[in-house]
């Protein structure tokens, strides 16, 4: 016998590294799996402040469709997507009483309690072992309740089993399941479900800017598992509190990830380029960036991207990943404030930054410009600490790229506990589920933001930043000015986009 299980992923973007993952490890063990992707059916430039993207009555129906037939129907979930597992989960059970749902992912590791008000079987964690584990209890007609990661919700009694270690020797695991066998997409234009093909799968991940650049695909993968650091604001915070064994990063060794990639293009050429989506891929020592670099040169050898922290940048390491093909790197500073950094208990202080930023920039142009991430909207940032990170960005060298985020306080981290306690939460459903990231207040000094990783020239930003410049411009008459600039530069730029991309059939 084999368990039938549907694996839903609500996220816009398709890749889903995790759930792909999932459906592996499950075929492995001989499970019957169906993954259905129910991405947006809007960009994310269409996304208003407090957006959320509600599935359609005939979506839900079609869903159903899909998995009434399935034993167990399994949901992934971060925090931004939770209404939308509600209303998946509430519709499938009003109509398929007694079929199991699991929801799993970071959302419900971070936020168990909440999660168990709206699903009563929550796995936490990594599941490469724990759904398996319960599959298999399933199978055989045992007990599910003891098994570790396992969070329940029974007779309004709630049972939480501890967390297993994630597994430690990645190898063993399967690739991501880009086999398509049986594999669902939400249509664009209209409410259909889509038997996933591959014009189709190159159709949807065309469609979202985290697997396109440049006009080109790219295959997201990770070489690694966890981070070494405990940032206050991002999951590692809470999971090393629950998940033994988590602090060291985990790796796959090259072979099994140039093996991967092979595999892949082999079968999609239209993968021009890798993604590396670990959380510290230049957090490995450099013996093991030596032998990475130089399989994937030679087996590899298309332009890859990545994402880092400042304090693990080194030549020696640019060199390597250079030399085998990284064309692009992101680079999470988040803050030029030491105290701001403190706060967010980074690894790093702004010297650091500063010498990361001087590294890279020997690299173009065999490199793209940098792209830098910052984190805005921290309701604990002075004014001061603001315009000290806005005159630390305005003498970095350019060229380079911002990117920006808005704070958001995600359940279970430890700023958001920090935040509980001041009171700085006013409405966890605006707040946080519908906060966008991307879209942070418009005001005078994040304006300037953009201004600075638009590239304008530095005397202009240089004058923008004078002490007499702030104090007649960040002013709230001008904020208010600002924001109807603002919106009618979106509805432009969402103009033009409509006509460029038309509206075109998904065959
Ligand atoms: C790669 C990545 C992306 C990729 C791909 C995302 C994807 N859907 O797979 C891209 C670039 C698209 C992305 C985008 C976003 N991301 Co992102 N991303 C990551 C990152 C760095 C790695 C995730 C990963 O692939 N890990 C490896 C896989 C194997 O692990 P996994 O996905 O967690 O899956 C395991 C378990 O969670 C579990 N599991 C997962 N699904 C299910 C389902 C069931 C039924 C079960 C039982 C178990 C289960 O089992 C899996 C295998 O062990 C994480 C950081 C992190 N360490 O998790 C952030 C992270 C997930 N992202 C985050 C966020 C906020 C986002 C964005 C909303 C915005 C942003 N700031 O980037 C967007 C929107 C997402 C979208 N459009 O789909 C946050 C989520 C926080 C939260 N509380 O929700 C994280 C945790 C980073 C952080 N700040 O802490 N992201
Ligand atoms: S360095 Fe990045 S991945 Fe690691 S804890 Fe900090 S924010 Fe999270």
């Amino acid at each position: 016998m084999t368990i039938h299980i549907a694996l839903i992923a609500p996220y816009s973007d398709i890749s889903a590294i995790g759930v792909r993952t999932l459906s592996s490890v499950l075929k492995k063990h001989k499970h019957q799996v169906r993954m259905i992707f129910l991405p947006y059916q809007v960009s994310e430039i269409e996304y208003k402040p407090d957006f959320v993207f509600k599935y359609k009555p005939e979506v839900l129906e079609k869903v159903h469709d899909l998995v009434k037939d399935f034993d167990v129907i399994g949901i992934s979930l971060m925090t931004n997507y939770l209404e939308n597992a509600i209303s998946l989960t509430s519709y499938l059970e009003s109509k398929l009483k007694e079929k199991t749902i699991i929801w799993g992912g970071i959302h419900p590791t971070l936020d168990p309690d909440t999660c168990l008000g709206y699903n009563p079987i929550l796995c936490l964690g990594e599941a490469d072992e724990a759904l398996p584990e319960f599959l298999d209890h399933l199978d055989k007609g045992e007990d599910v309740l003891s098994l570790d990661n396992f969070y329940f919700k029974k007779n309004g009694k709630v049972v939480r089993n501890k967390l297993r270690s994630p597994v430690q020797e990645l190898d063993t695991l399967p690739y991501q399941d880009y086999n398509l066998d049986d594999d669902w997409v939400l249509g664009r234009n209209d409410n259909s479900i889509i038997k996933m093909d591959g014009l189709i799968l190159e159709k949807y991940l065309t469609r979202e800017s985290a697997t396109k650049k440049r006009g080109m695909l790219f295959y997201q993968t990770v070489t690694s598992r966890g981070c070494p650091y405990r940032c206050n604001f991002c999951c590692w915070s809470k999971i090393k509190d629950i998940q033994p064994d988590c602090n060291q990063l985990r790796r796959r060794s090259p072979q099994n990830v140039v093996s991967e990639l092979k595999q892949v293009i082999g079968r999609f050429p239209f993968f021009k380029e890798i993604t590396f989506s670990d959380d510290s891929f230049f957090g490995s020592p450099t013996e093991y960036v030596k032998e990475f670099s130089n399989l994937y040169k030679k087996e590899i050898g298309l332009p890859f991207q990545c994402l880092a922290g400042p304090t693990t940048i080194t030549d020696e390491k640019m060199e390597l990943f250079v030399d085998a093909g990284m064309k692009n790197i992101q680079v999470g500073v988040q803050a030029a404030s030491d105290r701001i950094l403190k706060l967010y208990n980074r690894p790093t202080t702004v010297k650091q930054i500063d010498n990361a930023v001087r590294t890279i920039h020997k690299f173009i142009p065999r490199i793209h410009p940098p792209i830098y991430d910052f984190i805005l909207d921290n309701p604990y940032e002075t004014k001061e600490e603001v315009i000290e990170t806005l005159k630390f960005i305005q003498q970095m060298p350019q060229p380079f790229f911002l990117q920006i985020f808005s704070l958001v306080f995600f359940p279970g981290t430890k700023l958001y506990e920090m935040a509980v306690k001041d009171n700085l939460i006013k409405d966890s459903i605006k707040d946080i589920i519908h906060k966008q990231y991307n879209l942070r207040n418009i005001n005078y000094l994040n304006i300037l933001f953009s201004a600075l990783g638009h590239g304008a020239p530095k005397f202009l930003t240089g004058l923008l930043l004078t002490k007499p410049m702030i104090k007649i411009l960040d002013k709230g008459l001008f904020n208010h000015f600002y924001k109807v600039c603002y919106s009618i530069y979106r509805k432009m730029f969402l103009f033009l986009q409509k006509r460029r991309s038309g509206s075109k059939p998904d065959r």
